[in-house]
């Protein structure tokens, strides 16, 4: 059973130079969500929406985990009672960090999904509207990316894990996307103590009975260290 159900989002890359999304000169500051974050948005324009995504996959190989990311390695590998991850990021910094208990939520720039038959296979560097599906042969690929308007993964497993769990805590995420902004409020209906950890108070701080607010470089690592002292 995981007793310790992390949820992340951009903020805890920020310090590894990944952009946000929602900060002043954030990345819906430079592209309209709905051009980019919408399955209408690629059936209008997919080459703009693989351009986007072949962007964003060079900025994360280009970055490295930071102290964050390492700190909740370490509390998967000493804390008894186990850890999961669920990210929204779509990058692999936990992965690299060292975290092996890990749900992308929202996808990962890692994966390749048809469009035309869902068939998911490992995505190549950079991808074109001009990649035909090695299932079906279709030219529908798309990055394994969960857009506005589509199911998030793994959801039945998510609620069950914070059901079960000890402590919820959310680091780096603003709270303004459903369903992950509600899972605070889930956790606290069901008895589990929820943690805030963010540069400053998210749309949902309410939801939680404890928060630490601050660069995720400083809160995450401290906090990690209390729960394991
Ligand atoms: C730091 C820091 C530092 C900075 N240290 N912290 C009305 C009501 C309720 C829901 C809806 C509604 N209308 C529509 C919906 C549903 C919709 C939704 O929530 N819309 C809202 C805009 C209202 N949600 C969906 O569509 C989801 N699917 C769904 O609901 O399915 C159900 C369904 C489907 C079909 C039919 C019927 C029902 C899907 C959501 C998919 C989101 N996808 C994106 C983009 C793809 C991924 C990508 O390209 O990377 O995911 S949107 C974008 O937002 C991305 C993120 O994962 C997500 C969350 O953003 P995040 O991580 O919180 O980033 P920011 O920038 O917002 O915040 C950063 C935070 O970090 C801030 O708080 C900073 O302070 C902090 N920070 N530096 C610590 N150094």
């Amino acid at each position: 059973m995981s007793r310790v159900v992390i949820l992340t989002g951009a903020g805890i890359s920020a310090e590894s130079g990944l952009g946000t999304f929602r900060a002043e000169n954030g990345l819906w500051a430079q592209h309209r969500v709905e051009d980019v974050a919408t399955p209408e948005g690629f059936r209008a324009n997919p080459a703009l929406v693989h351009q986007f995504y072949n962007m964003r996959r060079a900025e994360s190989a280009g970055a490295e985990p930071n102290a964050a990311h390492i700190a909740l390695a370490r509390l998967e590998a000493e804390l008894a009672g186990g850890v999961t991850v669920v990210t929204q990021n779509v990058d692999d910094l936990h992965e690299r960090g060292g975290s092996q208990n890990i749900i992308h939520m929202h996808g990962a720039l890692s994966g390749s999904l048809c469009a035309a038959c869902d068939h998911r296979w490992p995505s190549v560097f950079e991808t074109s509207p001009l990649d035909t599906c090695p299932s079906c042969g279709t030219q529908a690929t798309r990055p394994d990316i969960v857009w506005f308007g589509e199911m998030p993964y793994q959801m039945e497993r998510i609620y069950r894990l914070i059901q079960q769990a000890e402590i919820f805590a959310a680091i780096g995420t603003s709270g303004n996307v459903y369903p992950a902004a509600g899972f605070a409020h889930e956790a606290r209906r069901t008895g589990v103590h929820t943690v805030e950890l963010n540069l400053e108070p998210s749309m949902v701080v309410n939801d939680f009975t404890e928060t630490r607010f601050g660069p995720a470089t400083q809160t995450v690592p401290d906090w990690v260290e209390e729960l394991l002292g």
